[in-house]
């Protein structure tokens, strides 16, 4: 799968995701990561990739002209026009369920922007969808697409080590993952459940999927609603009761 970052700070891309698993994955040949240097392309005299917005007002309009070309050159390398990412907090919200979606892509493209925003013009040429992290500002859309590529890539088959571990995780089916003990049996004066233990299998499976539910009860309320539960879980949860 084939990341492009089309952005006014390569380094901050590069150096980021060069690390741990999508760094290795970059290394096994899976993800390539191309961070595209918008200023590059500017054919301002003085490089200046932005300028005063028109009609007035506080801060710098990014330009339409060096983001249409960078986005040509990285357009050139496809069959098909890709879908183009602009990362944006007036888009909808990123979800797990939209990484799944775009791990199924080939090439994906993704436009940071910067200061008070895009010329609108370039952004109707060639972003396709436009997304936000969550519900607050950031100075750039840079960190918002390392977000982005983190959360597709682990959906890319051959990324993570263990298959298993994309599979059965947090916000699978809605429910958020059940707690995790390692060695050694007792730390801090604290003991790890004994269920864990057992070699019971069963039991096993059973405790986790309570815990499971009872976090998401307990942190994310608003998922618990959404959740793949059976008819007795519910139940037995009280997930409809507006008392709990
Ligand atoms: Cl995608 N960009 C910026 N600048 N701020 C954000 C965001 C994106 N998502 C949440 N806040």
């Amino acid at each position: 799968m084939n990341f492009y970052i089309l952005t006014l700070f390569p380094d901050m891309i590069t150096q980021a995701l060069n690390t741990s698993i999508i760094g290795r994955a970059k290394e096994k040949g899976i993800l390539k990561i191309t961070a595209v240097n918008i200023r590059d392309y500017t054919k301002d005299k003085h490089q200046k990739t932005d300028d005063y917005p028109y009609g007035g007002g506080a801060g710098m309009v990014m330009q339409a002209q060096p983001i249409y070309d960078a986005y040509q050159a990285v357009r050139a390398k496809m069959k098909k026009k890709p879908r183009t990412i602009y990362l944006t907090p007036q888009g909808p919200a990123f979800t797990q369920n939209m990484a799944k979606e775009l791990a199924g892509e080939e090439d994906l493209v993704f436009l940071c922007g910067h200061y008070e925003g895009v010329d609108e013009r370039v952004l109707e040429e060639i972003v396709t969808d436009s997304v936000s992290i969550g519900d607050y500002v950031l100075t750039g859309g840079e960190l918002p697409a390392m977000v982005m590529i983190d959360a597709v890539s682990r959906m890319v088959p051959g990324v993570l080590a263990n298959e298993d571990s994309a599979a059965w995780e947090s916000f699978e089916g809605n429910l958020l993952e059940y707690p995790q003990y390692s060695r050694p049996y007792e730390w801090n004066g604290k003991k790890v459940p004994d269920v864990l233990l057992s070699g019971d299998h069963f039991k096993i499976e059973q405790w986790r999927r309570e815990q499971s539910i009872l976090r998401t009860k307990q942190y994310r309320p608003d998922l618990l609603k959404k959740a793949d539960l059976t008819i007795r879980e519910k139940a037995v949860y009280h997930v409809y009761d507006e008392r709990n």
